[in-house]
């Protein structure tokens, strides 16, 4: 198949062959034509039909003005942004594009021109800071930028320390708009951009994991496999279909979110709404304003939201899911009674590029993850390689259509073993209804006297206690057991933490799973650390634990 790439930075340092996971495309809309460009398949392909007139993205300028744009006012938009990128600034198929900014609807019309272009959308998180910016500069060797003005200091510090960084515009009231209202008529007219017709294993994007510990990773996704991911979950799982509008909180630089609030809902043929501002404060509100039917976001949002959902008008709202960490059983039970809808709870990665084990609401149990998504086969294997039978904890593996390229990193090889993708997380299959049960981060399995503790499952047995608003379990050194479970508690309002309600929470635990598995050490905290995407940083609860001898 032809690549389109002329620059091929990323296309030649891709992992070779017998690196690279097996990929498996089994099952319906899993064929793909040799020539596929993602942002003609989701957006382009509608010009001018019904579904092109059709709502698309919505959310609010700078200004405060509501923005509602259909599928063709997007492509248009999409299309100047191109014009911008190729007759403006050179930019020429396969090179990479930094995009900064929070969830907008202008956001999805740079990532959309980017394509359109034939670039490779290097997404970054707003709230990443110049030395980091600085590295995924480097590491993807970026010269051109589109980045929200109110965000453009950290990038225009970034760039001192990076020198490919050469082109940035500024969108959101900056000059990219004003170079987008004079894109030139010709060779193409200013809204009917042609994009450039890229290979179906032509790089798409670059996806950076969050990188708690160590260089972050660059993960590679081809136009293919995004349209895989959106055959596969949003079509078993979620069943969106037109009348689809998606609403939530994860970035659109976090796979999650791209899934989630622009490519699925758009593959679907459905909405989105793309919230600059969406904390567990603001959902509620913009769920209702929005008439949102879907809303994604992370477990620990959910159980801060249920408490707010009064005097807001849910009834729009049929599906919520739930990805980034594990979603405790005590959380899922919370949000039904408040909304009344049983949460999607689903595992994916930034390596899988989505959600690769879930459950339909039907099939939902507190505590268990799910199933293998149809399109993907999942398995708990042991040290040898080879597969534990059901009940046995051990390293999930998963393989399907899509899968982990690290660009130059000898990580994969950690990544991916024996055509496998291991994700890092601890497993086990439930005997009884065959569904996949979280344990821990593999290596944050806490081995204490003898006996393996998953910290989540202290945590979920602390978040049934009423006093609870969060908590984190970790394993802290101790000469004695090798580990002890420590926790940090942050407690709801009203609730001291003294020296009686450590004593009250771990006799809860004691009573609530089986008595060696509660925390000896029980510290109360106001709040705890946790990433742009709402995963808790178990490596300073550790560190903390480690000091706090
Ligand atoms: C953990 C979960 C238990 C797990 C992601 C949905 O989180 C995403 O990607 P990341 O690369 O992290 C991957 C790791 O996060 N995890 C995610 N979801 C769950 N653990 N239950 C869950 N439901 O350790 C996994 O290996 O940041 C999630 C879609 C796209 C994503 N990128």
């Amino acid at each position: 198949m032809p690549s389109a790439h002329v620059d091929r930075f990323v296309i030649d340092h891709l992992p070779g062959p017998d690196a690279l996971p097996r990929f498996v495309f089994e099952g319906p809309g899993l064929q793909f034509p040799p020539q596929l460009n993602v942002a003609r398949s989701l957006l382009l392909r509608h010009r001018g039909t019904a579904q092109g007139a059709r709502p698309c993205v919505l959310g609010t300028a700078p200004d405060g003005t509501p923005i509602a744009w259909t599928y063709d006012e997007l492509a248009g938009g999409a299309a100047r942004v191109a014009h911008v990128l190729v007759h403006g600034l050179g930019l020429v198929p396969g090179e990479r594009v930094l995009l900064r900014g929070a969830n907008s609807p202008m956001l999805a019309a740079c990532w959309f021109g980017i394509v359109m272009a034939g670039g490779i959308v290097v997404g970054t998180m707003p709230l990443l800071r110049a030395r980091e910016l600085a590295g995924i500069v480097d590491k993807a060797r970026v010269r051109v930028a589109l980045c929200d003005a109110r965000l453009q200091d950290e990038l225009r510090a970034a760039m001192a320390q990076a020198p490919t960084l050469q082109a940035l515009r500024c969108f959101n009231t900056g000059d990219l708009e004003a170079a987008m209202a004079d894109a030139p008529d010709a060779p193409d007219a200013p809204d009917a951009f042609e994009p450039v017709d890229t290979a179906a294993d032509d790089p798409v994007l670059i996806a950076f994991t969050s990188g708690t510990t160590g260089q972050p990773k660059a993960a590679v996704h081809l136009h293919r496999d995004l349209m895989a991911a959106a055959a596969c979950w949003p079509v078993h799982v979620l069943r969106a279909g037109p009348d689809h509008r998606a609403i939530g909180s994860p970035p659109l630089a976090f796979t999650f979110g791209l899934g989630g609030l622009l490519v699925f809902p758009l593959a679907a043929g459905g909405s989105t709404v793309l919230l600059e501002k969406a904390t567990p404060d603001a959902l509620p509100a913009a769920i209702a304003a929005h008439r949102a039917t879907v809303c994604y976001t992370s477990p620990t949002a959910y159980r801060a939201m249920a408490p707010q959902l009064a005097g807001h008008d849910l009834s729009s709202l049929r599906q919520c899911v739930s990805a980034g960490e594990a979603l405790p059983a005590a959380t899922r039970t919370l949000w039904r009674q408040a909304s009344g809808i049983e949460i999607i709870d689903g595992i994916g990665s930034t390596e899988m590029f989505h959600i690769f084990i879930s459950a339909r609401e039907d099939q939902a149990r507190g505590g268990a993850t799910g199933y293998a998504v149809p399109g993907y086969e999942a398995a708990v294997l042991g040290d040898d390689g080879q597969p534990l039978p059901p009940g046995q904890v051990g390293r999930l593996a998963v393989r399907g259509p899509t899968g982990c390229r690290y660009l130059d990193d000898a990580r994969q090889a950690g990544y991916v073993q024996h055509g496998w993708n291991l994700t890092g997380d601890a497993y086990l299959v439930d005997p009884a209804d065959g569904q996949f049960v979280y344990q821990a981060r593999t290596d944050d399995m806490i081995i204490s006297g003898g006996y393996n503790i998953a910290g989540p499952e202290v945590e979920a047995a602390l978040l049934l206690h009423p006093a609870v608003a969060e908590c984190g379990v970790v394993g802290k050194p101790d000469e004695a057991r090798g580990m002890v479970v420590a926790a940090f508690v942050v407690l709801k309002p009203g609730h001291v933490g003294d020296a009686a309600m450590a004593a009250a929470l771990q006799d809860f635990v004691k009573q609530t799973i089986a008595p060696y598995k509660y925390p000896r050490e029980l510290l109360f905290r106001s709040s705890l650390p946790r990433t742009e995407t709402g995963k808790l940083q178990r490596f300073r609860l550790k560190q903390e634990a480690a000091g706090s001898a």
